[in-house]
């Protein structure tokens, strides 16, 4: 009945595979937990999906900027960077069952028992729970919709508003809420976003600090987040749980046992 969460994956299922034996998970009675950005830079892209999908309910992830990209790119393979690993699922033959679980997938997890929300990139200091909840089910219901699916995909890019506010609408308020949920790193306490810094939190622009450094509006709940490879796990606040440790860049992928908080890891190279 272990419950364990997984950082950044994207497409290295060998190291996620071996990780899972050590511990040996048994998705009948085991759950995992995917903190996004399941795909995309790594080798095996498409059999990760494949892969999480036969876990069904065993698996909770939520979406990160390249799961998210994945839905754009399918919607219009002109999005398709140099860079992504994203074409064998896109002319899979089951792309469309893949996709289509993909896009049903939440922004933001809350374990209630436990008090533990999960997203991709944190929880920004200017909300609490219940409205990280709100705001990201307003995004998923946008993501499920077959009408609206296509406009926000084409609306979803840009760092504008760089700032929350309760009074935005349309496609602004959908993409600073993606935004927060699924690319934020450096952030002022006021929830003014800089989405154009990757650096080490040593490294923060002038006026902005990591965003689990500030305030948080519900202390007593944990965080559990990836994205944000340079920190290498390393983030000495309690109730905080960094995940990404660059696995896809050759270092390693993290499992952490989410009611002990023991962590595992295992090379790229495995
Ligand atoms: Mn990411």
């Amino acid at each position: 009945m272990a419950v364990y969460a997984v950082g950044d994956i994207q497409g290295c299922l060998a190291p996620l595979q071996c990780l899972l034996r050590e511990v040996d998970f048994n998705p009948s009675q085991d759950t995992l937990w995917a903190v996004g950005d399941l795909v995309n830079r790594g080798p095996a892209s498409l059999d990760t999906l494949r892969y999480l999908d036969t876990l069904g309910n065993a698996c909770i992830s939520v979406l990160g900027n390249h799961d998210l990209h994945l839905l754009a790119a399918a919607y219009d393979p002109k999005r398709l960077r140099k860079s992504d690993t994203l074409l064998p699922i896109l002319q899979a033959p089951d792309r469309d069952r893949l996709l289509g679980n993909l896009r049903q997938r939440p922004l933001a997890h809350f374990d209630r028992t436990r008090g533990i929300i999960m997203t991709h990139a944190g929880v920004p200091p200017v909300w609490d729970t219940a409205e990280t909840l709100q705001y990201a089910a307003e995004v998923e219901a946008v993501l499920r919709c077959d009408q609206q699916l296509p406009w926000f995909l084409d609306e979803m890019y840009g760092n504008e508003p760089a700032r929350w506010s309760a009074e935005l609408d349309g496609t602004r308020r959908l993409r600073v809420i993606t935004n927060y949920l699924t690319r934020m790193r450096f952030c002022r306490a006021d929830g003014t976003l800089d989405l154009k810094s990757k650096e080490t939190p040593g490294n923060a622009p002038k006026g902005f600090a990591p965003w689990f450094t500030l305030p948080r509006r519900d202390p007593e709940v944990d965080i559990i987040f990836g994205h944000w490879a340079a920190l290498e796990g390393q983030v000495d606040i309690a109730g905080i749980h960094a995940l990404d440790t660059g696995c896809v860049w050759g270092n390693r992928l993290t499992l952490m046992n989410v009611d002990s908080g023991e962590k595992r890891h295992c090379d790229c190279h495995h």
